[in-house]
């Protein structure tokens, strides 16, 4: 290895990427392991059934041909009950891509260890892209409480504004284990927050977008094509969206370049985990609580940016 790629290497953000591995994941898998030196994949309950996330999360990682190992997690939320939605993924979660084998296997340590373990081995330097539902970061930080410190940064896609994709107030990855993103957002963590409403309109990929990737030719981009297919028809027929979403990706990318940030706040953030807003976000805008921000917001992203720097990852 020459000087120059030596000092890339340094230069690398030193990354996990914690997901519940179908469809965007594993785009977004692609960005954080072209962007930054990504030490692990860890996986959680969420969009699918478990053993198809492990499944797709060793494929991608073969797939990409990365040295990253793949931790499994926690297979449930802390509590209550939660629905997988092989109808926006596809019935493995991964679109068109129905027969996925890994030839290799998931570590034996448990994901949440491996989050404490890493953080400790690269004290203050590691940041966590948090891109599904927190239980693994819960219940790391309930194990080991110094984690907050050990940790640089945690990168978070979560929560909505108002505007639910999973019931009127929540989104997805929040409704999925509200008690963990509760947890998470209090314990001290340094984080940044990018709600579902900001990658709504700013991940958002359009068909002509789609042919520029399709023409790209490349295999990252063929995984894109494949993998997030069913995600796009559901997208468009059942959200009435123009285009394909990619929240986990446009998270990645801010995470890596934070220029694609356009409008961030400071604001204290809790999370509702009663009734029938379980899930939803309660955000201190007007300082009302007193509370001292915890975390900072994402309010606006720049979507040219965030395209050309997907496209040009995955033209490579
Ligand atoms: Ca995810």
């Amino acid at each position: 290895m020459d000087k120059k790629n030596l000092s890339d290497v340094e230069d690398k953000k030193i990354t996990i990427i914690d997901s519940d591995t179908a469809s965007d994941d594993t785009t977004a898998i692609t960005l954080a392991s072209a962007l930054g030196d990504l030490k692990a994949i860890t996986v959680v309950a969420g969009n699918v059934d478990f053993k198809n996330e492990i499944k797709n999360a060793l494929f991608t990682k073969e797939y990409l041909g990365l040295n990253s190992p793949v931790f499994v997690g926690s297979e449930r939320p802390i509590m209550g009950q939660w629905k997988t939605v092989e109808e926006v993924h596809g019935e493995n979660g991964m679109g068109r891509l129905t027969v996925i084998e890994p030839k290799s296997l998931p570590e034996s340590i448990f994901a949440p260890d491996a989050i404490i373990s890493l953080a400790k081995q690269y004290e203050r330097k590691l940041e966590i892209l948090a891109v599904s539902p927190l239980t693994n970061l819960a219940l790391a930080y309930l194990k080991e409480p110094k984690l907050p410190s050990l940790v640089k940064k945690v990168w978070i896609m979560g929560g909505a504004f108002t505007r639910g994709n999973t019931t009127q107030l929540a989104e997805f990855n929040f409704w999925t284990d509200p008690e963990a993103a509760q947890i998470v957002l209090s314990a001290g963590f340094d984080i940044t927050i990018v709600p579902w409403e900001v990658t709504e309109e700013s991940a958002i990929i359009y068909d002509e977008e789609w042919k520029e990737i399709e023409s790209l030719g490349t295999r990252k981009a063929k995984l894109f094509i494949e993998a997030n297919a069913v995600m796009r028809e559901f997208s468009k027929l059942k959200e009435n969206l123009k285009g394909s979403v990619h929240p986990d990706s446009l998270t990645v990318a801010i995470a890596h370049d934070q220029s694609i940030a356009i409008e961030r706040s400071r604001l204290h953030v809790s999370v509702e985990t009663c009734g029938s807003s379980r899930g939803g976000m309660l955000i201190d805008w007007y300082g009302m609580t007193g509370k001292e921000p915890n975390v900072e917001l994402v309010t606006r992203a720049d979507r040219e940016k965030f395209i050309k720097l997907l496209i040009s990852v995955l033209s490579t």
